[in-house]
């Protein structure tokens, strides 16, 4: 699709207004995230250092076994008593998760939970072969944001261009559906969406994935519209990039989040 001929009802994201906190404001006013660890240690990291770049005031990680450095995030071993807190404004689940027992246990343990969600990388992997069948059930929103690939797997019979795919899942999972690519779409359940504009392809590169689902979780923890928090991660992701320039690789996504952040305030 051109993004001069947009079907009607589709936008194109635009930069988002972010709030300065007020001086009654807290680090759990500012958002709290929850980022589950598994597996692989580099990308859940990436989406905590992300979510912390991006504004939240409070990111733990959770099933970390490691310790020391970063000093501002917050880690602790798996308790599934954590994902429950009422202070918690969004999980985020799936990017470094691994495939086991221990990776499925925590993504029923994020599921279980009244929080808002988001769900990438292995979180898809693992729904894909389990159905999507729970999904609806849950009342706090919900952002799927797989690549073409993980897309494939979650809705292996759906063709069409990126904007029917992206909205077909939506109204199938009952999720936002962000389906990332150059031209990255949000669809709403409710049959709305948004598309980006080309993105820097300096962005295809490992791991830039994991910090787009850090900033979504601040996002989410932040706003009250999932929908306009899934445009806004999208918007501010994209702004890193054109900062970070050629060559980038997804920790310099993060080094340039505050100054994209700074751009919408
Ligand atoms: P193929 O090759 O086409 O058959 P990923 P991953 C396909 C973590 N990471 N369009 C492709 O299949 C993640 O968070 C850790 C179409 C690919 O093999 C996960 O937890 C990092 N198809 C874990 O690794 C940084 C596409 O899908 C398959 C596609 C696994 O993630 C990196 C699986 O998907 C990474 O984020 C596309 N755009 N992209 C770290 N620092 O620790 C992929 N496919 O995404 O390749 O699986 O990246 O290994
Ligand atoms: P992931 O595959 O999960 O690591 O996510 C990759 C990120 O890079 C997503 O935000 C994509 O939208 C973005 N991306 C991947 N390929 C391109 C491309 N060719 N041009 C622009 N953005 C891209
Ligand atoms: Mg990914």
């Amino acid at each position: 699709i051109g993004l001069h001929d947009l079907p009607r009802g589709v936008i194109e994201i635009a930069r988002p207004a972010i709030a300065t906190p007020g001086f009654e404001a807290n680090k759990y006013t500012r958002g709290k995230v929850l980022v589950v660890a598994g597996a692989m240690p580099g990308a859940t990291m990436l989406s905590a250092l992300a979510a912390q770049r991006a504004g939240a005031g409070y990111v733990e990680l959770v099933g970390s076994e490691g310790s020391g450095v970063p000093h501002a995030l917050v880690r602790r071993a798996w308790d599934e008593a954590a994902l429950a807190d009422k202070r918690v404004g969004a999980i985020v689940i799936g990017p470094g998760l691994g495939a086991d027992e221990a990776a499925r246990a925590r993504l029923d343990a994020a599921l279980a939970t009244d929080r808002p969600l988001v769900l990438d990388a292995d979180a898809l992997s693992l729904l894909a072969k389990q159905g999507l069948d729970r999904l609806p059930d849950r009342i706090a929103p919900m952002v799927l944001t797989p690549h073409m690939g993980e897309y494939a797997r979650l809705f292996p019979d759906v063709e069409g261009s990126a904007l029917d795919k992206a909205r077909e899942g939506a109204r199938r999972s009952g999720a936002i559906l962000l389906l990332k690519g150059a031209c990255t779409v949000i669809a709403h359940p409710d049959g709305r969406a948004m598309i980006d504009p080309p993105a820097p392809a300096w962005l295809a590169s490992a791991g830039t994935g994991d910090v787009l689902a850090g900033v979504l979780g601040t996002m989410l923890a932040q706003q009250d519209d999932p929908f306009a928090a899934a445009a806004a991660a999208v918007w501010l992701h994209a702004a890193a990039a054109r900062r970070a320039g050629p060559l980038l690789i997804a920790d310099d996504l993060v080094s340039h989040l505050s100054a994209a952040v700074e751009s919408c305030l």
